[in-house]
């Protein structure tokens, strides 16, 4: 059955303007904390898609995020949520349970917690790894990606988890306006948050300096996303 749905659910996800679609096994994210804590308990797959920012966005961020980039962060969750919400309803459609999870959404507001790390669902569904910076890295486009997941319990084909291939760069690290990625190397995932950053640093710097700069409005930044040469077009043809 998991051999019929998942290309189909995966054309239909193409179609809506996805340019990265995968299975992830929650079996490879037990344990991982969520909100509410049994949020996966009903669920076996999480479907993950993903949108494309073109590089040029990040060839005008130099030392810290512009206008233009904001405003494409704000469009892509916005695209991503719409197709989430579709795919939602076509996996409910074929009778199947499906829960949608938003593109940006803080649930813990004191430890900056959502309901769950798409980040994290996206490594298990083999879509990345979990770089050096915490982002996940597609050997494609680095981590000019932004991403979203239903969780279902479809039948469903799910992908291989991919293991860090940072290697020996440091780039993001260096990069970093914050002083705040620590370069630490994990096969998988990092024990926590802090092992891989400064936090409080990171943290900092997006709320507190970058947010209120005009027309940027919430917190991001794109140093630690340029700098990582997975991110780096492949070929120009013109
Ligand atoms: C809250 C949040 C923030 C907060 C906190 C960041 C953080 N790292 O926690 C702030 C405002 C600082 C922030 C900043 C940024 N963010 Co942000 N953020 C989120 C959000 C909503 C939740 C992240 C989260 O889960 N944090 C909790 C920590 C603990 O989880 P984590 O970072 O994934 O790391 C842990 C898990 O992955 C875990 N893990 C992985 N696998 C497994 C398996 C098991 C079994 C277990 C137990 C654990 C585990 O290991 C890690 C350490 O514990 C996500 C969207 C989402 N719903 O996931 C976007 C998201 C992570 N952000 C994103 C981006 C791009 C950024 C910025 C670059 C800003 C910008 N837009 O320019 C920076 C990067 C900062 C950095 N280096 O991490 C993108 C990342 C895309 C990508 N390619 O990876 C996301 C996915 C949004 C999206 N829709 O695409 N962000
Ligand atoms: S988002 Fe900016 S401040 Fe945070 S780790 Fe990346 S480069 Fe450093
Ligand atoms: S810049 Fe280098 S170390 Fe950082 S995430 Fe990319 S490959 Fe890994």
């Amino acid at each position: 059955m998991g051999e019929q749905f998942t290309p189909e659910l995966k054309a239909y996800c193409l179609s809506l303007g996805a340019d990265l679609f995968g299975v992830a096994d929650l079996k490879h994210v037990e344990g991982i904390p969520t909100i509410p804590t049994d949020l996966l308990d009903s669920y076996k797959y999480a479907v993950i898609i993903g949108v494309t920012y073109s590089f040029e966005v990040f060839e005008q961020i130099v030392d810290g995020p512009t206008p233009l980039y904001s405003r494409q962060q704000t469009a892509a969750n916005a695209l991503l949520d719409h197709m989430s919400f579709l795919v939602q309803k076509h996996i409910s459609a074929a009778g199947y349970r499906a829960l949608a999870q938003a593109a940006s959404l803080v649930m813990d507001k004191e430890n900056w917690m959502p309901n769950v790390s798409t980040k994290a669902l996206a490594r298990a569904a083999g879509l990345g790894w979990l770089g050096k910076n915490l982002l996940l890295i597609n050997p494609q486009y680095g981590s000019r990606i932004r991403i979203a997941a239903v969780l279902t319990n479809a039948p469903l084909e799910a992908g291989i988890p991919m293991q860090n291939h940072c290697g020996e760069c440091t780039k993001c690290q260096e990069a970093c306006p914050a002083q705040a990625i620590r370069g630490a190397y994990w096969r998988d995932y990092p024990a926590s948050r802090e092992a891989a950053l400064d936090f409080a640093r990171c943290l900092g710097k997006l709320k507190d300096e970058f947010s209120p700069r005009p027309d940027i409005g919430q917190p991001i930044c794109g140093i630690c996303i340029k700098a990582c040469p997975f991110t780096q077009p492949k070929k120009r043809s013109r």
